[in-house]
Formats: structure tokens, C-alpha cells, sequence
């Protein structure tokens, strides 16, 4: 048997070894790769929620990552971490601080936990996070945990990709809600107020009830302080009830079919990028060099 299909096969059984062999195997891009992705892609597979945590850095999502985990991992579910790799040194911190705030879960053969770079190399979310769930996919996993650091295009991006959207706040927001509200707010599906142990948290969450309200589609508010796990298994039905929900009325359907297409696009960016440059030579009418390359591409298309 090739050593493709012996690593689908192995995959079946989920070991975190044989998760990271498949992991780096996309990594590295080599001549295995594409019959890899075509044999993992045959796999027969149940799809796994996909939940995204978004929201201002130091808001709690890591923490609460982790006490969702935990929960979850007492009921013998397995479980994904996946974090966006920030690119900052600021929260090249926080990163390390994920490791150690997830420590006390690990080593469990039900948690994998990676981090992955920031951005595709054109923009968007890096195809080798997308392949990673799939990847997870077939490994049996019951959830899979997106983080993603900052309030930025990233967050943009998961919103079109994760199967529920968690939003993270915390208290004393202040402005910082007028901010939020041309975005994210409006597509989250659920939004959390973190910190409920700290003394102004009422003040926040009453203003952030009273916002979500006005909205079109009032998202569910739920409070929560991951510090003392209050209120975790509420945010767990929450998420499980959204994910049902978006289940049968077959918007999951909706949002896979744009995962795939913006998987599609991030890939073809990332093959195009060592050749596009070539295109373009100094003095050149920028938007010219664009139009001749792809005008030249499209006739290939035709010709094909
Ligand atoms: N009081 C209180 N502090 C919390 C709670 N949850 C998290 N924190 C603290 O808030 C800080 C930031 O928590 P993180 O979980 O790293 O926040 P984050 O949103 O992942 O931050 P970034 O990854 O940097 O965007 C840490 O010092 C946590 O200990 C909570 O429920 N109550
Ligand atoms: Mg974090």
C-alpha cells in the first residue's frame, strides 16, 4: 500500500502523531501532497462543528477555549484547538500564554492543539489551516476551536468559515462597542460577556443586551467568567443548539460550500504568488501588467 493511503488509514485512528505527519505533509508542499489531499477528500466523513471565537485581544478567548475543552473533554469528546498564529510580538505572548493557560489539559491523546500562521500569503485564512480540519475530520474529532487574535480581516474571514460564530467581550468596553457595531457584531452568532466575576461586569452586559436588542437578528447574549467557569455549559448548549439550528436549515450546507470556495481561492493565491511577479517588470502600468497577465490566462482557459 503507498505511503499516502497507509496515513489515511492511520488517520482513522486519530493519534496526534499521525495528525501532525498528515499536518506537515501540507506543510511542506512536496510531490505526495496532492495525491494526499485527493485520498483524504474520498474519506467518507461526518463534517465537525467548527467553532470560531473571535474578539479584542485579552478579552478571554483562550480561556475560554480551554474550560470549553475541559468540559468537553469530560464528556470523552475529542477535541481541536486551532489558534491564528499572531504575527505581532505583542501577542506572540499571548501564544505562549495559550500553551500555559492549556497546560493542564495536555497530554491527552482527545486534544490536539496547533497554531497556525497568520494569513495565506495573498490574504485570507492559510490553506493549511483549512486542510487541518479536514484533516480532523477524518480523525474523528467531535469540535474543533478556531482563535483568532485581534479584531482585524481575519476575523472577517472566519465569519465566512467557522459553523458558529462566537463573539468575546469583556467588560468596560466603552466606545469600543460603537466600533464593533458595523462588523462582526452583526454576524456573530452568539455573543459572550467574559469576566462576569469582575465588580463593573452588570454594567457592560446590561449595555450589551440592550445593543444586541436593536439588532435584526438579536444574537443570544450569554454571560460567563471562565476564571470560575460560571456558566460554561450554558455557552456549550448555546453553541451546540446555534450549530443544530444552522443544521437543519441547511445553512451549514451554505457555509461549507464557501469554505470549500474560499479554500479554493487561497490555494490558487498561494500557487499564483511566485509567478506573479515575474509578470511585472519595473515601469510598467501596474494595472496593464494585471490585465495582460490575466487577459493571457484567460485564453489559456479558452484554448484548454
Ligand atoms: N477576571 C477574569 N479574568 C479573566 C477571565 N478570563 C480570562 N481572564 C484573564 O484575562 C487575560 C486574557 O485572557 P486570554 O484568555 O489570554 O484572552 P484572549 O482573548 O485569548 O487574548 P489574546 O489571545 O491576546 O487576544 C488573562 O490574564 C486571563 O487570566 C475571567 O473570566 N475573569
Ligand atoms: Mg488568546
Amino acid at each position: 500500500m503507498g505511503t499516502n493511503q497507509s496515513l489515511i488509514r492511520a488517520l482513522r485512528n486519530g493519534s496526534q502523531a499521525d495528525i501532525a505527519r498528515a499536518i506537515t505533509l501540507i506543510e511542506k508542499n512536496d510531490e505526495n501532497m496532492s495525491e494526499f489531499l485527493k485520498l483524504l477528500y474520498e474519506e467518507d466523513t461526518t463534517p465537525v462543528p467548527l467553532i470560531g471565537l473571535t474578539g479584542f485581544g485579552g478579552a478571554g478567548k483562550s480561556s475560554l477555549v480551554g474550560v470549553l475543552a475541559e468540559s468537553l473533554l469530560k464528556l470523552g469528546k475529542r477535541i481541536g484547538i486551532m489558534a491564528v498564529d499572531p504575527t505581532s510580538p505583542k501577542s506572540g505572548g499571548a501564544l505562549l500564554g495559550d500553551r500555559i493557560r492549556l497546560q493542564h489539559l495536555f497530554p491527552n491523546e482527545n486534544l490536539f492543539f496547533r497554531s497556525f500562521a497568520n494569513k495565506g500569503s495573498l490574504g485570507g485564512l492559510s490553506p493549511l489551516l483549512m486542510e487541518s480540519v479536514k484533516i480532523l475530520e477524518v480523525a474523528g474529532f467531535d469540535y474543533i476551536f478556531l482563535e483568532t487574535v485581534g479584531i482585524g480581516q481575519s476575523e472577517v474571514d472566519i465569519t465566512h468559515f467557522a459553523d458558529v460564530v462566537v463573539l468575546v467581550l469583556s467588560p468596560g468596553l466603552g466606545d469600543e462597542i460603537q466600533f464593533l457595531k458595523g462588523g462582526i457584531m452583526e454576524i456573530a452568532d452568539i455573543l459572550v460577556m467574559n469576566k462576569m466575576d469582575m465588580p463593573s461586569a452588570n454594567v457592560s452586559l446590561a449595555a450589551l443586551e440592550a445593543y444586541a436588542r436593536l439588532l435584526d437578528e438579536p444574537p443570544k447574549v450569554v454571560p460567563v467568567s471562565a476564571i470560575e467557569r460560571r456558566n460554561i455549559d450554558v455557552l456549550l448548549f448555546e453553541i451546540n443548539d446555534c450549530y443544530g439550528r444552522k443544521q437543519e436549515s441547511h445553512e451549514l450546507e451554505q457555509i461549507r460550500k464557501q469554505r470549500n470556495r474560499a479554500l479554493y481561492h487561497s490555494w490558487m493565491m498561494q500557487m499564483l504568488e511566485p509567478i506573479l511577479d515575474q509578470c511585472y517588470s519595473e515601469g510598467e502600468v501596474p494595472y496593464i501588467a494585471a490585465k495582460t497577465f490575466v487577459d493571457s490566462i484567460g485564453r489559456c482557459l479558452n484554448e484548454y
